[in-house]
């Protein structure tokens, strides 16, 4: 099916024949007729897409895959080459396919909405487009969730006139996350909040959990400025996928020098890759090449690519492995035949520890980004321009906490100091580890009879371990991002081959935006808008624009733009790397620029799938820029705002209660009810159907109606206007007034004592009744269900069943 038609070869005999007698002649003239209308080839490639049944857990699920393979075959092309690559889409739904980091002309980027209408079913779209440039780069699909199921493959272009490292054998290396759950029951559980994805990887956050490690204050600390559990992903995943395998191998020579392009093809898993036969020298970072450096373990971001070269030891087989961020899981490729060498575990992440001092303005600050130590005042009057770590109020006097203020010395503070650090007492490369049968690790089944997780030997008294693995269960332990031996990606050491500054006299346009979001809620944004909401980014051609991204989150973005590369201001100066996904750390502000000189509409979004699906998104728009018919017709389409169902059902021997949800970014409508009959003459119950409009993860404004009643009696209807608020502590408060003047004012906090034992209490004051008062405990047992066991003031003791959905 994947038939390169290597017209070149066709074109170049014939032009050889001709040229022959005429090579003395003409020979000086040829020298005058530019290289590439000589070598310039039309390269065609044949891609299908459909569903097909696939085994990575031991059971058979549907997957998308490009000519039936996952991932797609890899697309080679030589630097000058014509592509024309004709996608057939065989789904029952729409599709399309962008080219991650390929400078093109607007119409082929394969955006839908954006660059052009989706590809429908049974259609066959010609992309066609001409390579400037060479280097490692992929393809994905850009509708919906479907890269999440497969749709992703690598896209390699040979440079013109290559140098050693391009005479090296290469390979490509993509890496993804698989899951079996289909990607829009992901999302649906992500909007819905729920701990089972922290509790399936063991990374769950508890009050006994930092207990053990005798780290309550930081449980607390954050718990008071109102943060939520800091997580590295959001997802848990079955398999991680090294080209499409848990487990991979292939030929190599003693000595040998091979150049692995490393792809990180995933839906949301950055990859620690790390070699077990020696550092990995890094000669390219997203295609473009750098100055060649070497690093024993190497983060890359969702949506990045690294080249790197390894040299193959005297004589055994050597792990490259890719360790899921999380320390959820991995994937190996293994080179070389003989006596088996692991590549080192690498810590776990130490989730409990907090990334800020803990101060009054904080605790008490009226917005999320004031908690965060960086409210919408102090960011526009730009405090935080400058890379580096933010919101370090609380610790100025460390050294991470200093803002460089001068350009030149722009650092990523903390990323910089790292990998510099010794790797002390960690024997990074050639030590077997015991822990995985070597006869296992290669039995040719991707994901069969695999072990999935290697768990170190957990500390810990039983019973704890028996409720749930914790974070605090794993060893050994390091601090993301601050520890060496969890570094964050080698940003301030890529260094570009040539200078990339831009000439200073053009004009510049800074845009600065912050990058929002609310873990609980699952809404992620850019100046606290999601997509649906905002206006495209306005730029000129002919200027240098300039992105001031401010993250005031305790996530990682990786942040894309399409259709350029832009320089990642760091310690390099005028040399500058030129990147075209960059991560913005948890609580640090990333500054890029690049020259608009690329006219259209390109998206700009965060690559971790599911922020890019709830918000974290932005169309870069070319003043003058029209697009064409068919794709303005469709254009509104893009910022369509999906409403999500889900809610819970708490059904017990002495009362029922639940409530539903159907909420989009901003609009929620929900109805809480409950029932009681224990202790009481008539059945009581209670509904509040409410409309709330949220402001942002500390407040959201309501209007609704209370009805209240015993049997078939209505004893109250009134209507409600009040306000939500999450107080410090994490404890959620609600005020209203209704019609008839009547107060009520309510709070509810909930803790996790083990990642499946959590206790709640709720008080509820109204003026013209009483106190109402819940307390209880819940234990998660699956996805969806939980045993509740509770006292409630009217209703009395009783327990029974949570049902989420
Ligand atoms: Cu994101």
């Amino acid at each position: 099916m994947i038939t390169p038609d290597r017209s070149q070869s066709a074109a170049r005999r014939m032009l050889a024949k001709l040229m022959k007698p005429l090579v003395t002649l003409f020979g000086c003239l040829a020298l005058f007729i530019p290289m590439p209308m000589l070598l310039a080839a039309t390269v065609e490639y044949d891609l299908t897409i459909a569903w097909q049944e696939m085994n990575f857990t031991g059971r058979m699920v549907k997957a998308l895959t490009v000519n039936g393979q996952l991932p797609g075959p890899p697309l080679r092309f030589t630097q000058g080459d014509h592509a024309v690559i004709r996608v057939h889409n065989q789904l029952d739904e729409e599709t399309s396919i962008h080219w991650h980091g390929i400078l093109l002309p607007n119409a082929m980027d394969g955006v839908p909405f954006v660059t052009f209408p989706p590809i429908a079913p049974g259609k066959t779209f010609i992309y066609e487009f001409d390579l400037r440039q060479s280097g490692t780069y992929w393809y994905h699909s850009h509708t919906m969730l479907q890269e999440q199921r497969g749709l992703y493959g690598a896209l390699v272009i040979a440079p013109k006139d290559g140098n050693a490292f391009d005479r090296l054998r290469d390979h490509v290396v993509v890496l993804s996350d698989w899951t079996d759950e289909d990607a829009g029951s992901v999302l649906h559980t992500l909007k819905r909040g729920s701990e089972w994805y922290s509790l399936q990887k063991g990374s769950g956050q508890s009050v006994l959990g930092a207990a053990r490690l005798g780290m309550l204050d930081a449980y607390f600390s954050r718990e008071l400025q109102r943060m939520p559990p800091m997580d590295l992903a959001d997802v848990y995943y079955d398999r991680f996928l090294l080209n499409g395998a848990q487990q991979q191998s292939l030929a190599a020579q003693p000595g040998e020098k091979i150049r692995l392009r490393v792809i990180a093809g995933s839906a949301t898993t950055f990859f620690y890759v790390q070699f077990a036969g020696g550092p990995l020298q890094i000669i390219a970072a997203d295609g473009q090449p750098v100055q060649p450096f070497t690093e024993q373990r190497l983060l890359i971001g969702v949506a990045e690519t690294y080249d790197v070269i390894i040299t193959m030891p005297a004589d055994g087989s050597f792990e490259f492995r890719a360790t899921a961020h999380d320390g959820s899981g991995q994937a190996s490729l293994w080179l070389g035949t003989g006596p088996r060498h692991n590549a080192a575990d690498i810590p776990y992440p130490n989730l409990y520890s907090s990334m800020s001092g803990l101060s009054l303005k904080r605790v008490l600050a009226l917005t999320p980004g004031g908690s965060m130590g960086m409210s919408g005042t102090e960011v526009r009057a730009g405090k935080f321009d400058q890379p580096g770590m933010n919101g370090m109020d609380g610790m100025k006097e460390m050294e991470h906490g200093a803002m460089p203020q001068d350009a030149g010395e722009m650092n990523l503070a903390g990323m910089a100091s790292a990998p510099e650090m010794k790797h002390a007492g960690h024997d990074i490369a050639g030590v077997a580890h015991e822990n995985m049968s070597s006869d296992k690790a290669l039995n040719g089944h991707p994901g069969l009879g695999m072990p999935t997780h290697e768990q170190p030997a957990a500390p810990g008294s039983i019973w704890l371990r028996l409720l749930a693995e914790d974070v605090s269960s794993k060893a050994p332990l390091a601090a993301d991002g601050m520890s060496p031996e969890r570094p964050w990606p080698p940003y301030d050491k890529l260094r570009a081959v040539q200078p990339t500054a831009f000439d200073p006299d053009k004009p510049v346009r800074e845009i600065r935006m912050t990058l929002d979001g609310d873990m609980e809620r699952y809404v992620w944004f850019l100046n606290n808008k999601p997509l649906s909401a905002a206006d495209h980014i306005e730029i000129k051609r002919g200027e240098v624009v300039r992105f001031i991204m401010i993250n005031r989150t305790m996530m990682h973005h990786p942040m894309h733009l399409h259709g350029h590369f832009f320089r990642v201001l760091n310690a390099q100066d005028e040399y500058s790397p030129l990147k075209h996904t960059v991560d913005v750390a948890p609580m640090t502000t990333t500054v890029i620029e690049f020259a608009a000189e690329e006219f259209g509409d390109w998206f700009f979004h965060c690559h971790l799938l599911y922020h890019m699906e709830s918000g974290m998104a932005r169309l870069v728009h070319y003043h003058d820029f029209t697009p064409d018919a068919a794709t303005a017709a469709v254009r509104q389409h893009l910022y369509h705002d999906p409403f999500h169902l889900y809610g819970r059902v708490d059904l017990m021997s002495p009362m029922a209660h639940g409530a539903v949800v159907y909420a989009n970014t901003r609009h929620i409508f929900s109805a809480e009810w409950q029932v009681g009959w224990q202790r009481v003459d008539d059945l009581h119950w209670e509904v509040t159907p409410a409309y709330d409009y949220y402001l942002n993860r500390f407040a959201s404004v309501f209007a609704g109606i209370d009805l209240e009643g015993a049997g078939n009696h209505v004893e109250k209807h009134e209507g409600i206007f009040g306000l939500r608020y999450l107080l410090p502590l994490n404890i959620a408060s609600r005020a209203w007034v209704d019609t008839a003047g009547e107060f009520q004012f309510a709070v509810s906090k909930h803790l996790e004592l083990t990642p499946r034992l959590a206790v709640f209490s709720e008080a509820e004051y109204d003026t013209g009744e009483r106190w109402e008062i819940r307390a209880g405990a819940t234990c998660l047992l699956a996805k969806h269900f939980s045993l509740i066991g509770q006292w409630h003031s009217r209703f009395g003791w009783g327990g029974g069943l949570r049902w989420q959905f």
